[in-house]
């Protein structure tokens, strides 16, 4: 499910699960965690996550046939999506994500989780739980948050629409956009960059600004709070209908509104 490569100290992470449109199944994200370990232990000073060259998708997000049936948190702190997400932001290097092809759900958090962020002018970001009704984690929205200003990030969130990347570039969410021919020159040539600088100051500094973006106060009664209303959602019949509307390739029909403050 992934391809592996590494060159001039440079880590290179291939997304290879064409027949689900890269979607990150649990098997695939145990693949990352070996490789993130052997770039470790290789002394890899940048990692490049790409899928492969001329993906029309680069990742089609969460493996939904993986979510959890209604009753339990589909985004519990051991999900497979929370897990790689944790990997890239404590990997004690940079990890830049190349991206050709449309970015789906979860896909868009982990590509947000990266240090940077190069596409391809043709590629798409679609920020997806409103269309499945699933209820995003805390430490999800504040990846989101950290890569977006707050306005852009509702506007991705509430209407899953996809956002072009000349439009998230321009709004500082993205690193550079480059047409499809130069994308692995350009992205490489950063790479290379960063390779040629002093690891040991980039690895700390990438864990002070890990620390100080995820540096925010929530009182107890906040978080059990909103632990109970994401509960409200994964309950929910409508939770169940997002994953059959999927599953049987049809719109799905939601009828329940909030009734809570
Ligand atoms: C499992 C899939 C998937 C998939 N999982 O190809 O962010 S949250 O909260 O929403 C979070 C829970 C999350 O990330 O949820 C996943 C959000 N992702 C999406 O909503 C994208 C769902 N996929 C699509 O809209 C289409 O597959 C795209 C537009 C990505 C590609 O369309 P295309 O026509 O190229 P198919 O839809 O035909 O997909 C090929 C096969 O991959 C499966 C899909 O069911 C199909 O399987 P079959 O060949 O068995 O029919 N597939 C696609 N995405 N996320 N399976
Ligand atoms: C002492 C100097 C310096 C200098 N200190 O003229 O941000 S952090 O964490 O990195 C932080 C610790 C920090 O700010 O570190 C300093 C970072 N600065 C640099 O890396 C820039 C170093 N300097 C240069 O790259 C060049 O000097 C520039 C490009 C600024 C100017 O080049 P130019 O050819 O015009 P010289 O390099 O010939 O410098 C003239 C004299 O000033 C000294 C330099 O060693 C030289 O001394 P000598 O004439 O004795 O050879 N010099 C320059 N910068 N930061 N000394």
């Amino acid at each position: 499910m992934l391809l592996l490569a590494i060159a001039d100290n440079i880590g290179t992470i291939t997304l290879d699960r064409d027949h689900r449109r890269n979607a990150f199944c649990e098997e695939m994200v145990q693949g990352f965690t070996a490789a993130l370990e052997s770039f470790r232990s290789a002394g890899v000073r940048c990692v490049v996550l790409r899928a492969k060259p001329g993906s029309t998708v680069w990742s089609a997000g969460h493996d939904i046939d993986e979510l959890p049936a209604a009753g339990l948190d589909p985004l519990a702190w051991r999900d497979p999506m929370r897990k790689l997400i944790r990997e890239i932001e404590l990997f004690p290097a940079p990890v830049i994500a190349m991206i050709e092809g449309s970015v789906w759900g979860g896909a868009c958090e982990t590509v947000f989780a990266c240090d940077l962020i190069v596409a391809a002018s043709d590629a798409t970001f679609a920020a997806t739980p409103a269309r499945l009704n699933v209820p995003y984690n805390v430490g999800g929205l504040l990846t989101f948050l950290n890569a977006a200003p707050l306005n852009i990030a509702k506007e991705m969130l509430f209407t899953a629409d996809p956002l072009s990347v000349e439009r998230l570039c321009s709004l500082g969410v993205i690193n550079k956009v480059v047409d499809k021919a130069e994308l692995e020159a350009v992205t490489f040539a950063m790479a290379h960059r960063i390779a040629a600088n002093a690891p040991l100051s980039i690895a700390v500094m990438k864990e002070q600004l890990r620390i100080l973006a995820g540096a925010h106060t929530m009182s107890p009664e906040d978080f059990e709070r909103i632990q109970g209303l994401r509960r409200v959602v994964y309950n929910s019949q409508d939770y169940a209908e997002g994953i059959r509307a999927f599953k049987e390739k049809r719109k799905p029909n939601f009828k329940q509104f909030p009734k809570f403050p």
